[in-house]
């Protein structure tokens, strides 16, 4: 008798999908039907796989998803623990910018975890740890002590909830997740310091159980593109700008020239931070002429 299970797919490997079930993972193949009507079935995808007397399966069904982020990518994200580096590659608070700005744009939650503050000296550390605590006061939980992380991160993942780890390459994801789930021993390697950027050591992507729900390793991915966003609306995913903007005389006001602008009042202030406000402008010009600049690919 032929039966259908449900589960989530947790890995690919070499054209098999590994799709966790209840009763177990099941590694199977999709169904050529997928090829034709050109979808994939997604790491993060919730699947209906069919299985045969015989004990074959095969992948039949996609449910809708949540969505879709990264190359590879992921599916039905939740939240993103975001792993910045205080050195090696160094830290940036532009590049820090980017990726809240992208999550914010796709709807999904953001946790940042400072990684490698044991290798860099106590005063530039402060520093950095000054410039997070603007953005724990703008919403975003900091952790910069894995051991902590390790303590909570269980209880914060929800039913069948998918987190993922995201951040440039080599900044500690995988060292991270290592820490995490101590069993797992996902390839970490130095980085090439002649470029100061990270090499590529993961490739895939791939579900590791934790808490009620599963964290993902990602290959590092700081490319990121936002001409897909439009240029109006860049502005919400500014948390603090979306605040204060119901004090802005103008609805719908972009916070550039336009008179009686509470963003502006709180930039000049210094309750909004220079530093946002002058990404938020590099961001716009970026919408504006339809590509990144160089410097950042
Ligand atoms: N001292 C120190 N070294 C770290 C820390 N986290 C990561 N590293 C080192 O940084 C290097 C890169 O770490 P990975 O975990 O491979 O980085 P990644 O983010 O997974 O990189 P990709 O897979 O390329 O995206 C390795 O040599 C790690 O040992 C940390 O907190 N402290
Ligand atoms: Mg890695
Ligand atoms: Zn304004």
């Amino acid at each position: 008798m032929t039966k259908q299970v449900e589960g989530i797919v947790m890995g690919l490997i070499a054209g098999f999908y590994d799709v966790q079930t209840e009763s177990g993972i099941v590694r199977t193949r999709a169904r050529g039907v997928f090829r034709k009507n050109k979808e994939k079935p997604t790491v993060g995808d919730h699947v209906q796989v069919q299985i045969d007397e015989q004990g074959t399966s095969y992948l039949v069904a996609i449910m809708p998803r949540q969505n879709l982020i990264g190359r590879p990518a992921l599916a039905n994200v939740s939240h993103v623990l975001l792993v910045v580096s205080a050195v090696e590659p160094d830290f940036s608070l532009q590049l820090l910018d980017r990726y809240l700005t992208f999550f914010s744009w796709q709807k999904v939650a953001v946790s940042i975890y400072l990684s490698k503050s044991d290798i860099l000296a106590a005063d530039k550390l402060q520093e950095i740890r000054h410039e997070l605590d603007y953005y724990a006061s703008i919403g975003y939980p900091v952790y910069d002590d894995w051991a902590k992380l390790a303590a909570e991160l269980p209880k914060a993942i929800t039913q069948d909830q998918i987190w993922t780890l995201a951040g440039q390459s080599g900044a500690g994801k995988s060292t991270l997740i290592n820490h995490l789930k101590k069993d797992l021993k996902q390839e970490t390697a130095a980085i090439s310091t002649s470029l100061n950027r990270g090499k590529h050591t993961t490739r895939t992507v791939q579900l590791f159980s934790l808490g009620e729900g599963f964290l993902a390793d990602t290959p590092g991915f700081s490319a990121i593109d936002f001409t897909p966003i439009k240029l109006n609306e860049l502005c919400n995913y500014f948390s603090e700008f979306k605040k204060a903007s119901v004090n802005c005389k103008f609805r719908g006001c972009q916070h550039l020239k336009e008179p009686r602008c509470a963003v502006k009042e709180l930039v000049q202030e210094g309750k909004i931070r220079q530093s946002r406000y002058d990404d938020y402008l590099l961001m716009r010009n970026e919408i504006a002429n339809g590509r990144m600049p160089e410097y950042l690919k």
